[in-house]
């Protein structure tokens, strides 16, 4: 590609974002990278929104998404799986060795447990322990507190000038059991697609689901739109639809095939990763409000 090989990452996941960015520089397709690169954050016991350590359900139980998209436009996503330490890994297999593209919850564990993954209890005592004090007051309304917005979502653009997205997450925290978010349903968490560019969101999956929103960004770049322009227009919509859109937070991230990027979100206080030649920069997203 013109611009060279580039990595984004919702967030401040430095550590998964340099994992894919260098390898990247060393040649490794945009799909290997962006799965490397969010199993970073999975393995990541510090981060309450992903994979292991991830929040609990309000029952106690950790329970993943994640999906995963190449540039051919084939994915493979999972839902509601338990007890999996590396959900985008699965949904690679899905996309891989199954003649379907989505899995969910018990079927999608077996699945899973017979391409090799371990059981692993992924209730740490910490999320434990945060689960228990809130089960106190039993209170539940989407927090919009952004440090609870802290899903991984990843897209890469490689030498050969292919983009691939991954998108994984434990969801939002003491959902209802059985709850599935924005995050693994491509066109709502992430969409590419390699004439175009591709789009991950993060924040209230309820929201970004209503409005199929990476979907319309992807589409917004097809019919010229930067990304930047882009992801405005899709928060325009959701905005429009929700009167309430001061209570919550969604965020955009959007990588066209040129390397360019843009962000959008409601709430200050999102920030996103671009490595690009051998650098990893710390960018602010403008904000609606
Ligand atoms: C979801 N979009 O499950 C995810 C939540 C999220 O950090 O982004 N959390 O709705």
């Amino acid at each position: 590609t013109a611009s060279g090989p580039i990595s984004v990452t919702t967030w401040n996941f430095a550590e998964a974002n340099r994992t894919a960015g260098e390898l990247l520089s060393k040649g490794a397709s945009a799909l290997d990278a962006v799965e490397q690169g969010v199993r970073v954050e999975e393995s990541n016991i510090k981060n309450q929104t992903v994979g292991k350590g991830g929040a609990p359900d309000r029952d106690g139980n950790v329970t993943l998404d994640a999906c995963i998209m190449a540039p051919n436009g084939n994915f493979g996503s999972v839902c509601f799986l338990e007890n999996i330490e590396h959900p985008v890994s699965v949904a690679r297999k899905v996309m891989e060795e199954t003649p379907h593209n989505m899995l969910v919850g018990e079927g999608a564990y077996q699945f899973a447990i017979k391409q090799g993954f371990e059981p692993v209890n992924l209730l740490t005592p910490e999320s434990e322990a945060n689960w228990k004090k809130w089960l106190e007051e039993k209170e539940y309304r989407p927090i919009i507190n952004i440090e609870n917005h802290d899903t991984i979502g990843m897209l890469c653009l490689d030498e050969k000038g292919d983009i691939a997205g991954a998108c994984t997450t434990s969801g939002l925290a003491y959902k209802m059991r059985g709850r599935v978010g924005d995050s693994p349903i491509i066109g709502s968490g992430l969409f590419i697609d390699n004439e175009v560019g591709g789009a991950v969101a993060t924040g209230l999956g309820e929201e970004i689901l209503k409005n199929v929103s990476t979907f319309l960004i992807v589409e917004l770049m097809r019919s010229g739109k930067s990304p930047q322009e882009a992801c405005e227009i899709a928060m325009d919509r959701i905005i429009k639809k929700n009167p309430d859109y001061k209570n919550f937070q969604v965020a955009f991230i959007a990588l066209n095939k040129k390397g360019e990027v843009g962000s959008f979100c409601i709430h200050p206080g999102f920030t996103y990763l671009k490595y690009k030649n051998s650098e990893n920069t710390e960018l602010k997203s403008k904000t609606y409000l």
